[in-house]
């Protein structure tokens, strides 16, 4: 039976680490580790100056790499379901308002060597009167873990400042000696388990001496009282919202923002017979000035898609607009529209208008193709709404 929450934050308080068994679903890793290793075979595809910002660094990089990872659903997903097993454990440790900073995929191949033992903070590093803030890193794994992958290893209780000091103390080496002499354990996870890691813990990779990719999600928390403390990696993309402890518990990321691009491309793809889509004024204008702002002027199709957005609006009846469907479909194309579209504070509200016009403007071709063919039932009594006519 899992543990409550209450004895695992005490193991964690005691020994530095605890396990939450079963904290994802299989199901869930599962598809999270396919996204990992797709997202990161794309990567590596890069040129090295633009792979530079999508990585965390990572001790004994051979054959390891920590790739930092999207909001997308699959993370979110695991993310979600790891705040709600392990949210109140979480939450004694590092307080609600502690913010998620790191969230990344540590994937290690065979070939690569053990790391050097470390704590990745410590108790130095923020100014003498600021106190340092606690970090508490959640490693998920996402597949079952052997001995021969090179599981995490830990030394329990070694998180302490009598323990930091005396380590302090002893010649820089890879594996001093006094943790020689410790306990130690190796963190063989299932599917789904997380370790629970304070940050000043000292612990390792292990050498991956198998034939498989190990994967682990890591997600870290950092209280919001004291000073960060140095010596995380902190591996967060660049451009994610800030994500506090209360917000992932309480499911609010369940349904993500929806990439803009990739939204509005899959959707229109999806239905891509529709000819026209009514969209309401209240979506169409925002989209043409942030069409006007961020695409380029010297590309002829952005520059016609932006002309064509700009006579329906300047046509457009009280309410809505009528806009070839093409028009969406080549806005979505360029990427260069994707982050004006994110930074909008309007784009989950334009987001569902455009969703809705869409599905209207399929639902009509796919009523219209029935009448043609003679469906075998009578068609639906409340019928989508109609382009508005043009202001003369
Ligand atoms: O690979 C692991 O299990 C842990 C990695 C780690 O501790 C680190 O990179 O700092």
């Amino acid at each position: 039976m899992e543990a409550p929450a209450s004895s695992l934050s005490a193991t964690l308080e005691r020994d530095g680490f605890a396990y939450g068994r079963g904290a994802a679903l299989a199901a869930s890793c599962e598809r999270l580790r396919a996204h990992a290793d797709e997202a990161l075979a794309r990567v590596l595809d890069l040129d090295l100056d633009a792979q530079h910002d999508l990585f965390g660094e990572i001790r004994t990089p051979l054959y390891r790499r920590d790739l930092k990872l999207s909001l997308a659903p699959a993370v979110t997903q695991v993310l979600c379901e790891v705040a709600q097993a392990l949210g109140e454990s979480l939450q004694a440790a590092v307080g609600a308002a502690a913010n998620l900073c790191e969230l990344s995929v540590i994937s290690s191949d065979p070939g690569a060597e053990a790391q050097p033992t470390h704590c990745d903070t410590s108790y130095q590093g923020a100014a003498a009167d600021v106190a340092i803030g606690r970090l508490v890193s959640v490693f998920v794994a996402l597949q079952d873990i052997t001995a021969e992958m090179g599981p995490t290893q830990v030394w329990p209780r070694t998180h302490g400042r009598e323990e930091h000091s005396l380590l302090s103390l002893q010649p820089k080496s890879d594996f001093p000696a006094v943790l020689r002499d410790r306990p130690t354990e190796l963190a063989l996870l299932r599917t789904g388990d997380a370790l629970l890691m304070d940050s000043r813990l000292w612990h390792r990779g292990g050498a991956n001496k198998s034939r498989s990719r190990r994967s682990l999600l890591v997600l870290s928390f950092v209280s919001s009282e004291g000073g960060r403390p140095a010596g995380s990696t902190y591996s967060l993309l660049s451009g994610l919202p800030t994500l506090d402890l209360a917000r992932l518990r309480s499911g609010a990321l369940t349904t993500p923002p929806p990439h803009p691009t990739l939204c509005l491309a899959g959707r229109v793809g999806a239905r891509a017979r529709a000819r026209s889509v009514v969209l309401p004024l209240r979506a169409a204008v925002p989209l043409l000035d942030l069409a006007e702002r961020g695409l380029p002027e010297e590309e002829p199709v952005a520059q016609r898609c932006v002309r064509t957005l700009r006579e329906a609006v300047g046509a457009a009846g009280a309410s809505a607009v009528l806009v070839p469907a093409a028009l969406i479909h080549h806005l979505a194309s360029f990427r260069l529209l994707g982050p004006h579209l994110r930074a909008s504070s309007r784009w989950r509200s334009m987001h569902a208008d455009i969703e809705a016009a869409i599905a209207a403007a399929a639902a009509e071709e796919e009523g219209e193709e029935e009448e043609e063919t003679g469906p075998p039932t009578p068609p639906p009594s409340s019928s989508p709404p109609r382009p508005p006519s043009p202001r003369s």
